[in-house]
């Protein structure tokens, strides 16, 4: 068992916070990330002073300082429309070359509860909007950049129970994007003790290695005094992603520094974005502390998968 977590914090964190914005805003969290050319965009969780939350964009040079906002949300809902009442959270985002475009995969929340909403976008200044692509309850989801034997791959979160389980990762496919596959089953909550055992849902879309799909999660445990929110790793199937082939036993990230215990949701770490460099091998990982604000903490690819390939499945 390591005796450290994985990723480094970066010195500068929280990298993004309200004071940030152009507008009043209560905090911006969850962040999805990529990476265009020369520049490293955000897509955070923004959450007025209404509480509820839209989508907005945020860009830099290096990934780590120098944000320009933009003045207006990418994603915020529509008057009248039921599905997205109470806004839009939890992005992800991910390059699919068949498209040409980034897909954006997030939650629309409603009366009837969290749904997955698929937009797709071109260059982070307008949005296509697709729609519902799963039904309430469910959320946490991403997609993969490709198809596999023909479809899309989808992996998220019902609330509702498939196969008699609980709070797991689930993944549906889709020739279309339109109609979509029975939910099938990825990787489940621990059980008992462990920290990821309360339930789980997917953080950033995996990453393709030639050992198959890294896999980094959120899992959490309710504790007497709250929730703990933590990331951790898994290492998934090239062709059949949802054979787990590895998971690694401990977290790779959990709340520890003060702007991850403290805030409106103390103890949660929640990452949506992950840019790999290819040339040194560094992962940055963009993820919201305490529900309140953003943060970077960067990993090589090649220890993450050093460990998780080196754990049972
Ligand atoms: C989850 C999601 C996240 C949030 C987390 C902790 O259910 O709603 O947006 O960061 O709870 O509050």
């Amino acid at each position: 068992m390591s005796n450290r977590e994985l990723f480094t914090r970066h010195p500068g964190n929280p990298i993004l916070s309200a004071a940030d914005w152009p507008y009043a805003v209560n905090v911006v969290f969850n962040p999805a990330a990529a990476q265009l050319d020369d520049t490293t965009v955000v897509v955070a969780r923004v959450e007025d002073l209404r509480g509820l939350s839209h989508l907005s964009v945020a860009r830099s040079p290096n990934g780590v300082d120098g944000w320009t906002v933009d003045p207006e949300p990418l994603l915020a809902a529509t008057d009248g429309v039921e599905s997205e009442l109470w806004g839009f959270e939890d992005p992800r985002v991910v390059f699919a070359p068949e498209l040409e475009r980034w897909v954006i995969t997030c939650t629309a929340y409603g009366p009837a509860g969290p749904a997955v909403f698929l937009a797709t976008t071109e260059d982070f200044r307008t949005v296509e909007r697709h729609g519902i692509v799963r039904q309430p309850e469910d959320k946490n989801a991403a997609l993969l950049p490709h198809r596999i034997d023909g479809k899309w791959l989808l992996f998220h979160r019902p609330k509702t129970e498939y196969g008699g389980a609980r709070g797991e990762i689930v993944l549906s496919r889709s020739a279309d994007l339109e109609s979509w596959s029975t939910p099938e089953p990825v990787l489940r909550p621990r059980e008992g003790a462990w920290w990821d055992a309360s339930r789980i849902g997917i953080g950033p879309p995996p990453i393709e290695t030639e050992h198959g799909w890294l896999l980094i999660y959120h899992g959490v445990k309710e504790m007497v005094g709250g929730a703990v929110y933590r990331a951790g790793l898994a290492l998934l199937d090239r062709d059949e992603p949802t054979r787990v082939l590895h998971r690694l036993p401990e977290w790779i990230l959990g709340p520890d520094a003060s702007y991850e215990r403290t805030g409106d949701v103390p103890n949660t770490v929640f990452p949506c974005g992950a840019i790999h460099d290819s040339e040194t091998d560094v992962v940055r990982l963009y993820y919201g502390a305490a529900d309140t604000s953003i943060c970077l903490a960067t990993a090589t690819l090649g220890d993450l998968l050093d460990a998780v390939c080196s754990s049972p499945s």
